[in-house]
């Protein structure tokens, strides 16, 4: 899965793929382009391999626009080549840009002629730097630059969304991610399966037209400061030297822009075997660098699943040993079980046997009370008896006194 990130210098593109993949991607801190080359970083992302292509964007403050085309161009010409499509594209923008003009309106034009229309659906522009403005003043621009610029593009299918948090970004690109069957884009198209020359591509005819316009406004200014310096030199001025100085450092800046503008419409008119003569270094470096990332790819799925196939051995083992401690716990419960109803019948013995002798106690008192009382009215009747013969007795001899 391949995402290619782009945008003008400095609008966080590399910052953005250093975030994403946690890999050491140049970041620029000053107002230099940083980015020189284009270069792939790869991460996995919900267990898939995800490949981010950072790019130079236009206006380069090293480069001219040609040389960047160049550059873009061939790179994604070479991985359309290589069979490696591109899935989603990040169009990076600053939400804290004061207007949409030059630079970034001829940016997002040429973004648009690279892509084409067709692709605009795998297109996110993302607005980067909303924590250095309030969000009242971020949500108003985003509203003006939908309605006067994006909003067109809106309509093929390009999303627009907030890098405002960190979680922003890699719902972004599983959003992309969902893209499987991704078309080529305009520019894969135009060089390699229609085999024009760069000039003749949608992006490249931008870029000609800039140079060829430049390239006039140029010649007019040079013929201008020449003509200034003819007369200068004919009136005889005093400070002649100061301002010929001037007029012949003038004259040497436009006519090596010039040069560079004549370089820049012959690198336009190269076909695509000329390009790829020229850029041959960033081809081979870009084939390493993909190179690179498929092999890290395939080591860390190797990794991967032996890790899986760890964790599966380990979860199999534990497994196992919970069911054996499971049998274990149910053969403890059982036993514990089986002494528990014998405690309980041992305890009803017990309980029946105790009542049986308290029975046995009862009666034992029973008869010890009807034999006590058995024993008192005996003791009652020998007493009776008893006074019966003292009576007799004294009777008796009362009645030998008597005689
Ligand atoms: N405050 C703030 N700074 C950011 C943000 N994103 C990037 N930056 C800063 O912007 C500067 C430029 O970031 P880069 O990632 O180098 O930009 P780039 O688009 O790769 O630039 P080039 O390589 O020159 O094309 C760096 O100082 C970043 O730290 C953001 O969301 N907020
Ligand atoms: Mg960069």
């Amino acid at each position: 899965m391949v995402i290619a990130v782009m945008g003008i210098t400095g609008t966080g593109k590399s910052t953005f793929i250093a975030r994403m993949t946690g890999k050491d991607v140049k970041i620029g801190h000053d107002v230099d382009s940083e980015t020189q080359d284009v270069g792939v970083y790869d991460t996995t992302i919900d267990g898939k391999w995800v490949a981010f292509v950072d790019t130079p964007g236009f206006d380069d403050t090293h480069r001219t626009d040609t040389q960047v085309l160049e550059q873009v161009a061939m790179s994604l010409a070479k991985s359309y080549e290589d069979g490696y499509k591109i899935n989603g594209l990040i169009y990076l923008h600053r939400i804290t840009d004061i207007r949409m003009q030059g630079t970034s309106l001829k940016n997002l034009r040429m973004f648009q002629k690279l892509v084409g229309d067709e692709s605009l659906k795998n297109v996110v522009l993302a607005t980067t730097m909303w924590d250095r403005l309030s969000h009242g003043d971020g949500e108003a621009k985003e509203a003006k630059l939908k309605a006067k610029h994006w909003d067109r593009l809106a309509e093929f299918g390009m999303q627009i969304r907030r890098l405002d948090c960190p979680e922003a970004g890699v719902a972004i690109v599983r959003e992309l991610m969902r893209n499987i069957n991704p078309v080529p884009l305009k520019i894969q198209r135009e060089l390699v399966d229609e085999k024009k020359k760069l000039s003749q591509t949608a992006a490249g005819e931008e870029v000609l037209n800039e140079v060829t316009k430049a390239t006039e406004e140029m010649k007019a200014q040079l013929s201008e400061v020449q003509e200034e310096l003819r007369t200068a030199k004919e009136s005889g001025q005093k400070n002649m030297d100061a301002l010929k100085k001037v007029m012949e450092d003038t004259e040497r800046e436009l006519k090596s822009k010039l040069d560079q503008a004549a370089k820049d419409r012959e690198t336009l008119q190269n076909n695509v075997v000329g390009l790829k003569e020229t850029t041959r270094r960033h081809q081979a470096e870009l084939q390493t660098k993909l190179d690179d990332a498929d092999r890290e790819r395939k080591q860390m799925e190797q990794a991967m699943e032996s890790q899986l196939r760890e964790v599966y051995r380990q979860n199999q083992e534990q497994t196992e040993r919970l069911m054996a401690n499971e049998r274990q716990a149910n053969s403890n419960n059982q036993y514990l079980n089986d002494r528990l109803r014998d405690a309980e019948r041992a305890a009803e013995m017990a309980r029946s046997e105790v009542a049986e002798k308290e029975s046995a106690l009862l009666r034992q008192e029973m008869h010890t009370i009807r034999l006590e009382a058995k024993a008192d009215r005996e003791l009652a009747e020998k007493d009776a008896e008893l006074r019966a013969a003292q009576a007799r007795l004294r009777a008796k001899s009362n009645e030998c006194c008597i005689c």
